[in-house]
């Protein structure tokens, strides 16, 4: 067990829904600690740098232009094994395969709005936090 940050954004999808203070409550409740907080809309060229990996992907323009759509809300979590008790909270990737109970089962439909981002380890939520906070 090790303290530390993860980055999470809160898609354009569920800042429209009026779903950020249900999400972030889910992280306060499970015991983490906001460390910062930001409101902004993600420029095209920042969001394909975010999701770069998968820029061959036949989804890639989709899920950009849904990253683009409207504001979102980041945030650096803070706690014992954060980036895995977020991803937990979190849920599977794709919302029909999320269980019940998680952000993205509870909230979301189908790809590629499934309301959250959450760094997948501590490495890449420093470069995450990095990319959007400067
Ligand atoms: P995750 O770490 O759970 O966000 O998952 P990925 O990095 O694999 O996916 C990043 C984003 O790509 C997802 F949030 C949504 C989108 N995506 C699709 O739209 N279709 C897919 O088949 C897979 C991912």
């Amino acid at each position: 067990m090790a303290v530390e940050q993860t980055f999470v954004i809160i898609k354009p999808e569920a800042v429209a829904r009026r779903l950020v203070g249900e999400i972030l409550g889910r992280f306060e409740r499970k015991g983490l600690c906001i460390k910062r907080l930001g409101v902004t809309q993600i420029q095209g060229q920042v969001a394909q740098e975010h999701y770069a990996h998968h820029a061959d992907k036949p989804f890639f323009p989709h899920l950009i232009q849904a990253m683009t759509a409207g504001p979102v809300v980041l945030a650096v979590l803070e706690g014992d094994d954060a980036v895995a008790q977020v991803r937990n909270l979190v849920g599977a990737t794709d919302p029909v395969q999320a269980a019940p109970g998680t952000i993205r089962g509870d909230f979301a439909m189908r790809l590629p709005y499934n309301m959250v981002h959450a760094a997948d380890s501590p490495d890449n939520a420093q470069v995450e936090i990095a990319r959007f906070f400067g």
